[in-house]
């Protein structure tokens, strides 16, 4: 926090109005079901992004990053589809998406510092656009973090900012996670109706006997949303759903599954669309067992989820599948990729006793392949964005 601050009085030369942070997230299941009206399940990550902001009078934009040392300066006229590129379309996207929602807001200058790794498939862009989201709504009096139904509004700025502006085509998943996540709970998200539940998230309660954790590993396997992969897995899901007749792949009833299949032109879409019906019906049955704390049973629709990743959806890569089958020989009930995938980070239950043991298999794993070395972490969950000081 202090260093934020700091920063920011030394490139702004006065003191921030205010620091508004947003975390990172990791999604438990419910993969690239988002974009498909589906359901999704993230806990909030410990990890977040600050932004120190203060308001300006003009319509100027100034933003400065503790990570790349860099000050970006963006009029408000100059924002638009691809500009500006990079980290900055991010915070100028939002106020950019915020004044096509019709609020009144004007410049900024902002010094962000984030904990969330980037290109970790943690969700960086989204805890950065939600911190800046949360400072406007707040300097600007728009409202936007009053209740979940304000922040959802706040929520599907953020996505137009990453799909409009930083032109990523992505669900909205992420933005959600960082403005209506609860600290102990994951978020049970309908994507289609917008209906959420706060699920308890508690790996270490009596009936789950020593306990587990959420061991999280960066594979340091950079992750991107905007070279084409993401979208080309988006347009595929749209057009099956669009050769079977349906608005999106959650029309298609799990059981009636292999009708539908049949229907579909080509073995490519039928892989494609077989693993969203699948995955929406995991993240149902995977509610039930947090529920039940029957947590082998999370393990056991982790695997299931990370195999119909890899082999029906196509996201995962070599460092995913070593990182989740190394976690598994180390103990843990269950482990998966999490995320958009090409590289970014997995996940693993792991016995809260065996943490040591399943970093170290993880490692050793990568090492024996020459890999750069990887990251493990255990998170819990934490809450959504708010305003700091
Ligand atoms: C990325 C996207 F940003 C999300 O919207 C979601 O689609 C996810 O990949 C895959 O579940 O994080």
């Amino acid at each position: 926090m202090s260093r934020v601050v700091d920063t920011h009085r030394h490139v702004f030369g006065a003191d921030p109005a205010g620091v508004w942070s947003a975390p990172g997230r990791v999604n438990l299941i419910g993969e690239h079901t988002d974009y498909n009206d589906g359901l999704v399940l993230p806990i909030a990550l410990p990890h977040r992004t600050s932004a120190a902001c203060s308001p300006r009078d003009d319509d100027l934009l100034r933003v400065w990053s503790v990570q790349t040392d860099e000050l970006v300066e963006v009029p408000a006229d100059a924002v638009g589809p691809g500009s500006p590129a990079g980290w900055a379309a991010y915070v100028a996207g939002v106020l950019w998406a915020l004044r096509e929602a019709g609020h009144a807001v004007g410049g900024l200058d902002v010094t962000v510092d984030s904990e969330v790794p980037v290109g970790a498939g943690l969700s960086s862009s989204a805890a950065l656009e939600c911190a800046v989201g949360a400072a406007a709504s707040d300097l600007f009096g728009l409202g936007l973090l009053a209740d979940d139904e304000a922040r959802a509004r706040l929520a599907a700025a953020c996505v137009r900012a990453e799909n409009e502006v930083a032109m990523a085509m992505t669900g909205g998943m992420d933005q959600s996670a960082a403005l209506l996540c609860r600290p102990d709970h994951a978020l049970l998200l309908d994507c289609r109706s917008g209906d959420t539940e706060h699920v308890p998230f508690d790996l270490s309660g009596p009936a789950s006997g020593a306990g587990y954790v959420l061991l999280v590993t960066d594979t340091r396997a950079a992750h991107a949303l905007n070279d084409g992969q993401y979208a080309e897995r988006r347009a595929a899901a749209e057009q099956a759903a669009s050769e079977l007749g349906v608005p999106s792949l959650r029309d298609v009833d799990p059981a009636a599954l292999d009708d539908a299949l049949a229907r579909l032109s080509d073995d490519v879409l039928r892989r494609r669309a077989r693993h969203v019906v699948t995955e929406i019906d995991r993240v149902r049955s995977a509610v039930a067992a947090l529920r039940a704390d029957d947590l082998p049973e999370v393990g056991r629709l982790f695997d299931a989820s990370h195999a119909s990743l890899r082999d029906d959806y196509e996201v995962s890569c070599a460092e995913l599948d070593v990182s989740v089958e190394a976690a598994r020989t180390a103990g843990a009930l269950g482990a998966r990729m999490t995320g958009g995938g090409f590289g970014g980070s997995s996940i693993a239950l792991v016995p809260a006793d065996g943490v040591e043991e399943a970093r170290r298999g993880i490692r050793e794993a990568f090492a024996q392949r020459s890999w750069t070395e990887p990251r493990s972490f255990v998170v819990t969950a934490g809450g959504s964005a708010h305003r700091d000081s």
